[in-house]
């Protein structure tokens, strides 16, 4: 039996998206949280058969649109990538977004305006078109805090590092640059795979950050390894770790979030500042404190971030259930 899946691809800042247009599965649940749920125990394979080789790769990323379950809202996006179903995505909305509209999947009920349900919650979608191009993006996100501030961690070859987690619809260890990291060029990216596995793994073992009002959300999925910016109309760089061998080629948009609200929280930035995010290719997202919340008893804030995609053609794939590796594999 073949289950064929009609994509529309490209990418968000050098990162891929797969939007899957064609051969969504038909999902129980009201909300997209409570979808992901039914998704993630009956049909994880799709994501698997889709992200992971041979039909996918360590990067791959990307999403299912589904009719929103609100009245006022405009459609309901289910994330997958290579490290799972994520509760958020910033360069997949971003791609999926563009791809949608430009397509004509997505017919705003206000030209540039779009409320968008996803797993982690419901986002604002603002978007900037010329004719039937859409030029950028931006994304008004979930709330967004610092979970836990200066955590200590033994690492090999970097000795004891300090770091934070934040939540920006995943939840992300920060590190900085000190002592034995001293900026992302002198690790490289092997190494940065590499201790990012060995750091996220031996934060699984200490600490299980949950979101204060969706327990379904809950642990280190990412890595962000922060740096001083390249270029000078920057702020800052950084590299993200997904999955079990990916750097983000984008500077990620939950993690820019995530940023964001630790560098808010620290009083590095503040409500109405921008923050312009480079990535480890340097690709740029603008990021902006929208505004100041709460998230439960945490303090937090509403991130914004803009970026722009770009379609690079149609993919049409199956899955088979007579290959071996219809549901993908990954190599170490
Ligand atoms: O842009 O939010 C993001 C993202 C998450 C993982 C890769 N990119």
């Amino acid at each position: 039996m073949r289950s064929v899946f009609f994509c529309i691809v490209g990418h968000t800042a050098g990162n891929p998206v797969r939007l899957v247009a064609g051969g969504a599965p038909l999902l129980r649940g009201q909300t997209m949280s409570e979808r992901r749920q039914d998704f993630l125990q009956r049909f994880d394979w799709i994501r698997t058969g889709l992200c992971f080789e041979p039909r996918g790769h360590a990067m791959m990323s990307g999403g299912f649109f589904y009719p929103p379950s609100r009245p006022d809202t405009d459609l309901g996006i289910l994330f997958i990538e290579t490290s799972g179903c994520l509760p958020m995505c910033g360069h997949g909305t971003i791609g999926m977004i563009t791809f949608g509209l430009e397509h004509g999947l997505i017919r705003p009920r206000m030209p540039g305006v779009l409320k968008v349900e996803t797993p982690a919650g419901i986002i604002d979608i603002s978007y900037q078109a010329e004719g039937n191009r859409v030029r950028s993006v931006r994304l008004t996100n979930v709330a967004s805090y610092l979970a836990e501030r200066d955590m200590s961690l033994d690492v090999p070859e970097l000795g004891t590092i300090r770091l934070d987690i934040a939540y920006g619809g995943n939840f992300y260890a920060i590190i900085e640059p000190q002592g034995a990291y001293t900026g992302l060029d002198d690790l490289g990216s092997a190494r940065i795979i590499a201790l990012s596995r060995q750091i996220r793994q031996a934060l699984r073992e200490t600490v299980t950050p949950v979101h204060p009002e969706d327990p379904t959300i809950r642990g280190v999925s990412h890595v962000l390894w922060a740096d001083a910016a390249r270029s000078p109309n920057a702020d800052a760089r950084n590299a993200v770790f997904y999955g079990d061998g990916a750097i983000d080629r984008s500077p990620c948009g939950t993690g820019t979030s995530a940023r964001m609200a630790q560098l808010h929280a620290r009083g590095r930035l503040k409500a109405g500042q921008s923050f312009v995010h480079e990535s480890y290719i340097g690709s740029r997202f603008t990021g902006r404190v929208e505004a100041e919340c709460t998230l439960g008893a945490m303090p937090g804030i509403i991130p914004s971030v803009e970026g722009s995609a770009i379609a690079t053609g149609f993919n049409t794939i199956w899955i088979d259930s007579d290959d071996v590796f219809h549901a993908g594999f990954e190599v170490a």
